[in-house]
Parts: C-alpha cells; structure tokens; sequence
C-alpha cells in the first residue's frame, strides 16, 4: 500500500473474493458516482456485472464515518463477507475506495476481462492524511499537452491519494489558458512551444472539462499565472504590455529569467485583472497561483511594488495567493501559501521563514528532493541536473515537518511534486520522470511520520510495478528497487 494507511490490523483467515454475482451498494448521488467509476474499471477487468444499488452491496460505501477521521479520513473493512468503506465525507470515501483498488490484484486495473480470482486479504484500515496539499505540478507551458493527456495524468495521480493538480499554465514558451478578454495571448502566445513545435491552449470548454474530471477524482486544480517575469508569451501577445511597445518574438529556447512585466505601466495591472478574473472565473479551488519565480530581468524594489499589487488582484477575484518563495520578500495578503522549491540555498530558506513571519503556511518543492524533471542519475536521457541527480531514495528521504530550518511544523500544508517540461514532449516520457518518484512524495504527503522509512518503502514500492506494468505505465525501472 502506497501511500501507508495511519492504521490497518490484518483479519486472521479472512479473505474476500470478488464474484460475478456482486454489487456495490452506494447512497446518495456522490457516493453513486464512486460506485459506478469503480464499478466501470472493475466491469473491464472482472467482467462482472457489478450492478451499482442504492445502500448496501457486496462491496458498501457509506457516508455515516466518524467525523474525527476529517474531510478525506475513512474506514475499510475486507473479511468473508464483503467490503465497508465508511466516512465523515464523500471525499473520504473516494479516498476509501483507493486504497480498494491497491487491495485487489493489479490485474483489477486491465482494460480487458481478465482470470480471477478476485481477493483481498481480510484487513481493517483506519486512515487519514498527515497533510491536507498533497500535489503534483504539470508544466504544460514549455510543452502542451491536450486535455485527454492532462486527464491521463490525472487518473495515475489519483492512484496514490494526490489532491491537487497544480498546472504551469504560462510562461516564455507558450500561453495555454482562453482569456476571451485578451485573445491573443492563446492565438499568438499559444502557438508554439520549446522547440518551436504547434503549441496548443485549452478553451473554456476543454478548461472546464478538465477541472470537471479533477473534482470528481477529488483533485482540486491550481492554476499558475507565471509573473512578473517568465512572461515572453504575454509580451510578445500585445505591444503594449511592453518597454515602448515593443513586443519580443515568440520563443522556443529554455532560458529562464530574460522576460518581466513593466511594473510601472497601468496596462500591466489591467491586464493582470482581467486575467485573473477570468482565471479565477473557471477556478472552483481557493488558490490561484500568480508565480513570482526567477524575475531576474525585474528591479527588485519594483518586483516588491510588483508583487503588492498583483496579490491585491488576486485577492479581489476571491482567490487566496499561492506564489513560488521569491514572493515572500513582499508583503502577502491573509491565507497566502508559499511554494518552497529551494534546495539548502539558505537565501531560499530565509524566504520561506519570512513567509511563515507573515501568517502564510508552506507547501514544499524542494527542488533537489521533490523536482520530477530532475534526472535520476547521470545516464537518465530525460530531464535537467541542476540541482542534482534525484533517485528514488533522495525522493523519499525527507521529512517535510524539518526540512526548511526556523518553520514550525504547524504552518506546512504539505508538499507538491513539480514536472517541468523543458525536456519533456510526450506522455511516456511524462511517465518515465513521474514514477516511480511521485508515489513517495504522495506518501511524504499522506503519511504519519513514524511511517517514513525507506527499507519499508522500498519494498512496497517494488509490488507497485506490476500494477503500472497492466496500466502500461512507462515507469523508470530503477535498480534501487527489488521490483516484483
Ligand atoms: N526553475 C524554474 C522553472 C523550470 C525549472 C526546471 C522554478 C520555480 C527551473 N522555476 O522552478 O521554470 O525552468 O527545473
């Protein structure tokens, strides 16, 4: 089991099989639709009928759990008779029915009928999150990826009780989000991205489906704004946003740190309250993420002004700021959550510690631990090195409750896994970076902390193979890992 449940007692010759003649008794339209996604992947594998009923089945999910389990806790149990999965919430039980899937074979995840048999080992679980961020980051700026394959991500994602989906969504490469108030941000600055190849940008719709498919997986999506700098794709949309109007070229290279806003022109705050509007229109999360990240090419005392008034626009469109650690040099508004991506750069550290003075909590990148672009050793043919070649083990090997000195344990919300896409161009190379790394941090995230120990993970991690092996996962087959 990844993530590791809080607590699970095995039930001595216990052991429930899966038969044709079961159901799944669900109540309520909620619990229903987690039913029938689960009775849909089951059908495909088990060629079970698997009738989905109001109230109990073979398999029962029930929203009458204990509320001190919290929004996404709950308790399974499998013995002879069937499967419980009960919780305070919805949410907790979709979290229940996860962990369902981990219980069954790996065969339970075919997209074609398949031998039984169907069995879990009798077991009781009682579980719930250490922390409530538990995220991954998809850059679908400096390459796009389509809706379909977004949606792909998010069903692996989902497997190891990830709840939020951050998406990179601008940057000097391509601008990826509709704004029908400024248009050609997507039809000039979406149509090319790292490499110079077509680009691409979600519409409205494509955006709403997208978020759609997250919350009914419980995801909640992160949208990102990149600025003030990491802006070329905007600066080359419209003249004038730019120093005396004029706009650079479209760019395919992966530079960081040439493009800023001109902080001192009225355009760029209207621009950004349009923005932000809008983006925030197609948000059904709190958090709206406005970047911050290396504005090199910005005066820093203008990057301050920046950030003051950029965060108000946030602020306005009824959105708390999420922002990379730069932006905690300024002054952040109440409920503001800070991304940590430094490494032991104790100048990144002094940020975080400077956003925790001001009220706002943390969510942990650690560029060297949690950074999923990042090579795993010096023969990986994907991915970057700067801060460090990142195996499995560095991966897992943290304690997000002690990794940035001077920050109390209290003001970490969690932790995020973040793929940029320089070097990334489609979804098997996506999966080849991805896992088998994001399932650690997925722990970090879920986990208690007596349960953090590599020698377990390790070993738990080797019986995920096969399962990704039947979903046609192109994971990294490390040697660190016994694979089973
Ligand atoms: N740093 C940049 C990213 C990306 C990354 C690649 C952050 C916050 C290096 N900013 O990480 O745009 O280029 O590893």
């Amino acid at each position: 089991m990844i993530p590791q449940p809080t607590a699970h007692q095995a039930l001595a010759d216990q052991t429930f099989a899966l038969a044709s003649d079961a159901t799944i008794g669900a109540a309520g339209p909620a619990l229903q639709q987690i039913a029938e996604q689960l009775a849909t992947q089951l059908r495909r594998s088990t060629g079970f009928a698997l009738p989905v009923q109001d109230g109990a089945g073979t398999i029962t999910l029930a929203q009458n759990g204990p509320d001190e389990l919290g929004a996404e806790g709950y308790e399974l149990r499998a013995d002879t008779d069937g499967v419980t999965i009960t919780a305070a919430t919805s949410e907790g039980v979709f979290r229940g029915v996860t962990t369902l899937r981990q219980l069954l074979p790996a065969k339970a995840h075919a997209d074609s009928p398949q031998e039984g048999p169907w069995e879990v080992t009798g077991t009781t679980i009682t579980d719930s999150p250490r922390y409530s961020y538990r995220g991954m980051m998809l850059d679908v700026s400096r390459h796009f990826f389509t809706l379909d394959q977004v949606k792909h991500v998010i069903d692996l994602i989902s497997l190891y009780k990830v709840n939020h989906l951050h998406l990179h969504l601008s940057d000097d490469q391509g601008w990826r989000i509709q704004v029908d108030s400024w248009p050609n941000l997507t039809e000039h600055g979406g149509s090319t991205q790292v490499g110079g190849g077509e680009g691409g940008y979600y519409t409205k719709a494509e955006y709403a489906e997208l978020v759609q498919y997250a919350s009914d997986r419980y995801i909640t999506v992160v949208p990102e704004i990149d600025t003030p700098g990491h802006t070329n794709a905007a600066l080359s949309s419209y003249p004038e946003l730019n120093k005396g109007d004029l706009p650079p070229s479209l760019y395919t290279e992966t530079e960081v740190g040439f493009s800023s806003f001109t902080i001192d022109k009225d355009v760029t705050y209207e621009f950004l309250d349009d923005v932000f509007r809008e983006v925030a229109e197609q948000t059904p999360g709190d958090l709206l993420h406005l970047g911050g990240d290396e504005a090199h090419s910005t005066e820093h005392s203008e990057y301050l002004t920046f950030v003051a008034k950029a965060t108000e626009l946030v602020v306005k469109h009824g959105k708390r700021v999420m922002g990379w650690h730069e932006v905690a040099d300024g002054p952040l508004p109440a409920g503001s959550v800070v991304q940590y991506w430094g490494t032991e750069d104790p100048k990144a550290q002094v940020l975080a510690q400077k956003a925790v003075e001001q009220g706002a909590t943390l969510v942990l990148s650690p560029a060297n631990r949690s950074y999923l672009d990042m090579k795993y050793d010096a023969e990986t043919p994907l991915g970057l090195d700067w801060a460090g070649l990142v195996s499995v083990e560095q991966s897992y090997s943290w304690n997000p409750a002690t990794l940035v000195p001077g920050v109390p344990a209290s003001a970490i919300d969690g932790v995020e896994a973040p793929l940029w896409t320089e070097t990334v161009d489609d979804v098997s190379k996506i999966e080849y970076l991805v896992f088998p790394r994001l399932p650690g941090i997925a722990e970090l995230g879920w986990s208690a902390e007596s349960a953090l120990d590599w020698a377990s993970y390790r070993d738990r991690l080797a019986e995920q193979g096969s399962r990704w092996e039947v979903l046609g996962v192109n994971f990294y087959r490390a040697p660190e890992i016994d694979w089973r």
